[in-house]
């Protein structure tokens, strides 16, 4: 609301339980505001605004008889972010096409990639694979990286994208990306239905984390990763991947990269690379004290 003029500037569909203790919090860094429900993402990315820079917060109600506040808690995270600064990259492709991102090919079958900016997301158009059709581990796909030199310095951070494909192949985000042989891959697969965390070191490939399960199609695919210290945690949709943080000390810096395997057609949209918050404070922010208050009446 600025001005007395309303501007939507998110929405989805979904409804709340009543009669439950709902963690409702939003993070305001600079001009991105993430919304979170019971800790989960809402409108799967964080939204871009600037109208409104500083101001308090208020508890709000409309045609609610009998609704409760409890545990308001607002954090400074210029605080927790004291160590870089909050956002690394923000890419929405909704100006300046591809610039600052470099395509490698790794698949040799139905090569090359294709890989182009257009209605403000990256997209990648080639089922570009390899080693072999049906390869479950070593995979040669296509990647493109944000080839910043800064970035190769980027040491703990957030990754984040939406990613959207027709196709059922692999997916993903690279990160701590230093060359074409040493980087971490989240890679989904909706056709062989596993999820995966692999580790590439001078080209020799390890599986640290695995877990089954798709990803839906023609759907916005919310996709992060938190890299810190030797901690990664993986989420999709909000939900985290693999039962929890893996522990891998292998590569402790480096860029970013969209993946793709044998997926033609897959977009990327809103890849934001923020500083992670400080330990501890994650958990006080995304799960306010949920104490056992009156009920709700309607
Ligand atoms: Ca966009
Ligand atoms: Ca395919």
């Amino acid at each position: 609301m600025v001005e007395g003029v309303e501007t939507l500037l998110a929405v989805e569909s979904g409804a709340y339980p009543m009669n439950s203790d709902l963690a409702v919090s939003i993070e305001a860094v600079g001009g991105l505001i993430s919304a979170r429900l019971d800790g989960g993402l809402l409108f799967g990315t964080p939204v871009a605004d600037s109208s409104l820079s500083a101001g308090t917060v208020a508890a709000y109600s409309w045609g609610n008889s009998g609704v409760t506040f409890d545990d308001v808690l607002v954090s400074d995270l210029a605080f927790a972010r004291a160590q870089c600064p909050p956002t690394l990259l923000f890419a929405d492709f909704d100006e300046g096409g591809q610039d600052g991102w470099v395509t490698v090919d790794e698949g040799t079958i139905e090569a090359p990639s294709r890989w182009s900016v257009q209605g403000g997301v990256l997209r990648q158009d080639a089922n570009i694979y390899g080693p072999v059709w049906g390869a479950q581990t070593n995979r040669l796909g296509t990647l493109c990286y944000w080839a910043d030199p800064a970035a190769m310095m980027w040491t703990d951070y957030d990754v984040s994208a939406v990613l959207n494909t027709a196709d059922d192949d692999g997916i993903g985000i690279l990160f701590r990306y230093k060359d074409p042989g040493n980087y971490y891959k989240l890679e989904l697969d909706r056709q062989w239905s596993w999820r995966k965390l692999t580790r590439l070191v001078d080209g020799l490939e390890a599986t640290l984390a695995t877990e089954t399960g798709a990803y839906a199609t023609n759907t916005d695919l919310a996709v992060s990763i938190e890299a810190v210290g030797t901690r990664i945690t993986a989420r999709l949709d909000g939900a985290v991947l693999f039962g929890g943080p893996t522990e891998d000390s292998t590569l402790g810096a480096g860029t970013v990269a969209m993946y793709s395997w044998g997926t033609a057609g897959v977009t990327f949209d809103n890849v934001l690379v923020a500083c992670p918050l400080a330990h501890g404070l994650r958990e006080t922010v995304e799960k306010p004290h949920l104490t056992a208050g009156p009920q709700v009446s309607r």
